[in-house]
């Protein structure tokens, strides 16, 4: 028999696609990755191009987009924002993203990255196009309603399916690993004082808390780089900062057995059944199980930069992001939320901060990836791609001579204020030449070798973040849309189809 819980999860989905319906062809796009992916950068910029794409201003200019076809076919009529149809989220603030990027008011010596975003948001964009031939000749609209959330909250599907005794276990082992075991030091010598039948204690459960997630964020610190983080509100608390809900840790308990009411494990493993209920479970069921298509932003680049380690371990939350689409397909899952999403692309990004030669070698490492990741998940039940892009691309390319030395591809850019590279410091106002180093041809190296600084033929190296790119303007003052990387063959991907 079904239970209440099944039934009234039907009711909500009947009553939302039938709303979806009525507001005429609708699309939602999922914007996901973990913090500083570059998903708020992503969308802004995607934005932007649509919204100005089919503007008479740009019309003369060289087709940004060549490779989308809506508009390379010259069928793109328009792009606008409109409201949202959901008032419980937040809107994406993209004025403010694009005051940030082209400098507020107009100062250009001021422009900067969008400030971190730390929840879920959501804006409406409608395109209206032109059907030339086919089945409805004629023009039509596509409303896109794009959700940019955080990639941490993914990676709690897992836990759904756990017991607290065993996502300790779990949560033991994976921080005993010899890259995680020196960050985790503090907080494990802290829990092996601590007896899981002493009595429970706000302060004690306060401490442990915080120590447990200063080890989940060391391990995510540039210098690490690590991925696989659950639980992923921890990082990412949203709303929830400070709640009982996320004060709970892990604790050396035995499955099976039962702990007193007032003790340590009973008031831990109530903290972890509920952040399943009222965190986990919601956020599927109200926004992810309505999802149409899914874009994961990865920065492989900050991963391949912190080493092996990171790779394994940035694998690993792509098999978990991975179960997640395909998870309620069918088994256990299946009556809490039913994903539709039928087209997921996996995008690492910042690919402007290589040479283009190194951009086919970035897009051959995630495709190794994500690969061996659905290897692991059998199927998927949605087309997958792979693509290497910069949704803005801060740099361009030049050959530099060096001292009797053959020329070297570098990258030019404005690095950002205080951004250096051995001794030398930068200003955040002049520009300057970087040799990223190449990529491996061989994706396999990645997991195998030594940091990148060790396959950049031993260059001292790191990655160099710039300043956003200073923007073209129009006749009229405005900016253009900012340059890119393959940014059209992803809304080809995402959208193409939609738009024929
Ligand atoms: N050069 C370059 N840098 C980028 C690009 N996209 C993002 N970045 C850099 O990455 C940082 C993070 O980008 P965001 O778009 O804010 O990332 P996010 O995923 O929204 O991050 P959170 O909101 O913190 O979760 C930016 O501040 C930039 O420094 C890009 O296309 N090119
Ligand atoms: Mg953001």
């Amino acid at each position: 028999m079904p239970l209440i819980s099944d039934l009234l999860f039907e009711a909500r989905a009947v009553a939302q696609n039938l709303a979806e319906y009525a507001s005429g062809p609708h699309i939602r796009l999922g914007v996901t990755g973990l913090s500083r992916a570059g998903k708020t950068v992503f969308i802004t910029a995607l934005v932007e191009h649509l919204t100005k794409a089919a503007r008479p201003s740009l019309r003369g200019r060289r087709n940004p987009l060549p490779v989308f076809r809506v508009l390379a076919d010259g069928r793109l009529l328009g792009g606008a924002l409109e409201p949202q149809p959901d008032d419980a989220v937040p809107r994406f603030a993209y004025e403010d993203h694009v005051a940030a990027l082209t400098g507020p008011n107009g100062r250009v010596e001021d422009r900067h990255w969008p400030q971190s975003t730390r929840r879920i948001s959501e804006l409406r964009l409608r395109l209206d196009f032109e059907q030339k031939s086919g089945m409805r000749p004629g023009r039509h609209s596509l409303a896109i309603d794009i959700v940019d959330y955080p990639g941490e909250w993914l990676l709690d599907l897992p836990l759904l399916s756990k017991s607290f005794a065993q996502w300790s276990r779990e949560t033991f082992i994976a921080s005993a690993g010899a890259a995680r075991a020196p960050l985790a030091a503090q907080w494990r010598g802290y829990t092996v004082n601590t007896d899981p039948r002493a009595k429970a204690n706000e302060d004690d459960a306060r401490r442990a808390a915080e120590l447990f997630t200063n080890y989940l964020r060391a391990c995510r610190a540039d210098d690490y780089s690590f991925s696989s983080l659950p639980p992923g509100r921890f990082l990412m608390p949203g709303d929830l900062e400070g709640s009982p809900a996320l004060t709970f840790v892990p604790l050396a308990v035995e499955e099976g057995e039962i702990y007193a009411p007032d003790s340590l494990a009973a008031m831990m493993e109530r903290r972890f059944e509920a952040y399943k209920a009222h965190v986990v479970k919601p956020f599927f069921r109200d926004h992810f199980a309505r999802l149409d298509r899914q874009i994961v932003l990865v920065d492989a680049l900050a991963a391949l930069n912190a080493g092996p380690a990171a790779m394994r371990d940035l694998e690993t939350a792509i098999t978990d992001v991975l179960t997640a689409f395909r998870a309620g397909r069918g088994g256990l899952l299946s009556t809490l939320f039913r994903p539709k999403i039928d087209k997921i692309l996996f995008a690492a990004t910042k690919a402007d901060h290589l040479h283009h030669t190194s951009h086919d070698r970035l897009e051959a490492i995630l495709r190794h990836l994500t690969a061996r990741a659905i290897a692991r998940v059998e199927t998927v039940g949605a087309e997958v791609d792979v693509i290497a892009l910069a949704a803005v691309r801060a740099t361009r390319e030049a050959k530099v001579n060096g001292h009797g030395e053959p020329a070297l591809d570098a990258v030019i850019g404005t690095p950002l204020d205080q951004e250096r590279i051995g001794d030398e410091v930068f200003d955040g106002k002049t520009e300057a030449a970087i040799f990223p180093g190449e990529l491996p041809s061989d994706p396999k190296r990645v997991f195998a070798g030594g940091p990148l600084a060790v396959l950049a033929n031993q260059i001292d190296y790191r990655f160099v973040r710039f300043r956003p790119p200073i923007p073209a303007r129009g006749e009229d003052g405005a900016p253009f849309p900012p340059p890119h990387i393959r940014l059209d063959r992803a809304l080809q991907f995402l959208l193409g189809d939609k738009l024929t």
